[in-house]
């Protein structure tokens, strides 16, 4: 993976200085419960990257042109607690340089680690989940860093907002708060979750996108597809609409499960991660001379970042 750019890109775009966005793959499944193979995920999303062609048609812009350094994988596999931990202080090295940090898994349990690290680095965070599992238990299998988890920390620590759960134990009950949750199965008869779901979110919001969010119709490939989940355009539409209102301070896709005979969700993941990009930098100018500098306040990429050159932690 390492002599290879995201999405093909010339190394002009690529190179660490310049980039403004950086993408930290995590090849990490380690306590899957059913179908194994997410640790094949960044690989797959990044074969179909390369296949995919990057003029958005939409806001009619070339989003790869603010820069995409892909960084070595996160491979610590010793335990979950260390993964977690790995990918909790690869990913504030890289908000600490002044980028924008996204995260490609691997299973959800990754989650815990980066979301660590934007509660560190920044104000107030919201977390906004999309996923079919509200992933709220405390402990699972004799870990807190099992993907059943993946949220509990932020249940507890952030402003967390779930949207798309269609699947829980009844022990998740007593975490969840129900105000902030938009059950799929509501969500298909009422569009209102849109702007209820916006209303509830500080300005610093950090997005989590777990696949089998998804319909199975459109992602089959994840490690438990469910049914009953979005559909394309009306999460992009919800999408565009949360980075337009909010500071998205960065975020993750995860539970790519790849399947060989079946291309067209790792094309979707490609596809979303893309827009993602380029709904963050719509209205950014691309900068020929731009620099990571820690005091460069008018990059706006990490405009309320708690961290200044003094900081070496
Ligand atoms: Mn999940």
């Amino acid at each position: 993976m390492n002599n290879k750019t995201y999405a093909g890109i010339s190394e002009e775009y690529s190179k660490l200085d310049s980039s403004k966005i950086v993408l930290i793959p995590v090849p990490y499944d380690g306590t899957s419960t059913w179908q194994k193979g997410a640790d094949k995920g960044p690989e797959a999303f990044l074969n179909a990257s390369e296949n995919m062609e990057l003029y958005d048609i939409e806001t009619q812009t070339e989003v790869y042109k603010q820069g995409v350094f892909l960084a070595d994988p996160v491979t610590e596999n010793a335990s979950p607690e260390h993964m977690v931990d790995a990918v909790h202080q690869t990913v504030k090295s890289y908000i600490k340089k002044n980028k924008f940090v996204t995260t490609f898994g691997g299973e959800h349990s990754i989650s815990i680690g980066t979301i660590r690290a934007f509660n560190e680095c920044f104000d107030n965070i919201t977390v906004l989940q999309l996923d079919a599992h509200a992933d709220l238990r405390k402990s699972y299998q004799g870990s807190k860093c099992n993907h059943a988890c993946a949220l509990y920390e932020a249940s507890q620590t952030t402003n967390l907002i779930q949207v798309g759960i269609r699947s829980m134990d009844v022990i998740e009950t007593t975490v969840m708060d129900e105000d902030k949750t938009y059950f799929a199965h509501e969500m298909a008869e009422d569009d209102n979750w849109v702007d209820s779901a916006i209303d509830q979110m500080t300005d610093n919001v950090y997005i989590t996108i777990d696949l089998d969010a998804f319909d199975p119709s459109i992602v089959p490939s994840t490690g438990t597809p469910e049914p009953g989940g979005l559909l394309w355009y009306e999460t992009l539409d919800f999408l565009r609409q949360v980075f337009e209102e909010k500071n998205v301070i960065g975020f993750d896709i995860v539970e790519l499960c790849p399947n060989p005979k079946e291309k067209s969700s790792d094309f979707l993941a490609a596809k979303l991660y893309y827009k993602m990009l380029t709904y963050k930098f719509l209205n950014e100018e691309i900068e020929e001379d731009y620099d990571s500098n820690f005091n460069d306040t008018a990059s706006g990429i990490n405009k309320f970042s708690k961290y200044n050159d003094d900081d070496d932690n």
